[in-house]
């Protein structure tokens, strides 16, 4: 008897190894993210509106390996571990329920932003995943659906899936309609000449999480609230001034639905802050840009970096003004980039 021969059953259930490789950029709120409604399905309370950058891609590859016993995830030429290998896992068992199978997957992901700094890596991060992970799975995904799945491995990962400017619908109904009605998708605008002027003051990673810092904030701030309903009317405005190409209305409410979000972190019990002393420097050299009359207006995350959003002609000048304020930090120009992609590394 031929027992080494593979029968044709044990050929069929031999998957095609497949790979794909993704890359994508990370996205700045002008409108932002913060509070979920449900934790599991990621749906968060408000909508939020981004730029998604041209700098700083993420590219990730995900090879099928049906041999393996449990996934292999590397990020950043390290093996993960704990939360951010628990992360990774429990998306892929996501793509997985969806494909119907449980093959495991070695992934290989590369970071050009310095993790963890508040510049949103974890945007780029799970919206490359997203993309190569669906393709490398066969899930035949569009752009919307595909928006939909980065969500779930982190809720800024939503909006990387486009380019440009960016809505994420915060989706509405039960948890099942908001599943299906969250999703990112692109905002129209006038005539935009935009840059954000990055401001890196301290590159190392925060000292609590973006996600534990907005579950603390919705359960503790009694301005979370107020700011989750103005934040409504900011996106309406941000809409219009979108449209109009109007920078300096951009800059504004940009600007101040940022500082009303880290107000509600100020407010919390005990207090998140994420600002430095470096922060407010460059605030100040920010309101100093525009006394000389440069539409200049700045915004934060969860963690100390600004971002200042101004005319790509300023960009220059700007970006020397923010450099002098803190001479130990670092400052990067960026323009709109594209949505996340495969990337042609497979062969495609
Ligand atoms: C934003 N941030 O809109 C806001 C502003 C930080 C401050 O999206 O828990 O890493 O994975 O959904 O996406 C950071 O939140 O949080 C974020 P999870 P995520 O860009």
């Amino acid at each position: 008897m031929r027992a080494d021969l593979p029968t044709p059953l044990a050929a069929r259930e031999r998957p095609t190894a497949r790979r794909a490789t993704a890359v994508a950029h990370p996205n700045i709120a002008l409108i932002k993210y913060w509070g979920k409604r449900d934790e599991h399905l990621v749906l968060p309370r408000v909508d939020s509106l981004s730029m998604t950058l041209d700098v700083f891609p993420t590219t990730t590859s995900v090879r099928l390996a049906p041999e393996a016993g449990q996934d292999v995830v590397t990020l950043d030429g390290r093996a993960a571990d704990g939360e951010a290998l628990r992360r990774v896992v429990d998306f892929l068992d996501l793509v997985r329920a969806r494909a119907g199978t449980t093959h495991r997957a070695v992934v290989d992901s590369e970071n050009t932003v310095p993790t963890g700094a508040g510049l949103a890596s974890s945007a780029s991060g799970f919206a490359a995943l997203a993309v190569a992970a669906a393709a490398a799975y066969g899930l035949g995904l569009d752009a919307t659906a595909l928006s939909r799945l980065a969500r779930r491995g982190s809720g800024s990962a939503s909006r990387s899936v486009f380019g440009g400017f960016v809505v994420w619908h915060a989706g509405s109904g039960t948890p099942q309609e908001a599943d299906l009605g969250s999703c990112a998708e692109p905002v129209p605008t006038g005539a935009l000449d935009p840059a954000l002027v990055v401001a890196v003051v301290d590159a190392g990673p925060k000292p609590v999480s973006s996600r534990t810092a907005m579950r603390h904030t919705v359960d503790t701030s009694p301005l979370y609230e107020p700011w989750a309903s103005s934040s409504k009317a900011d996106l309406a405005e941000m809409r219009t001034a979108l449209l109009a190409g109007d920078i300096e209305a951009v800059g504004q409410i940009a600007e101040r639905n940022a500082l009303g979000m880290h107000a509600t972190m100020l407010a919390a019990r005990p207090a998140v802050r994420y600002l430095a002393p470096a922060t407010l420097t460059v605030l100040d050299s920010v309101l100093e840009l525009r006394r000389d009359g440069v539409p200049a207006y700045a915004t934060m995350d969860a963690g100390p970096n600004v971002k200042v959003l101004c005319r790509r002609a300023d960009a220059a000048r700007v970006a020397e003004a923010v450099q002098a304020a803190v001479p130990a930090g670092t400052v990067h120009i960026a323009g709109p980039g594209p949505g996340a992609r495969l990337s042609d590394e497979d062969g495609r």
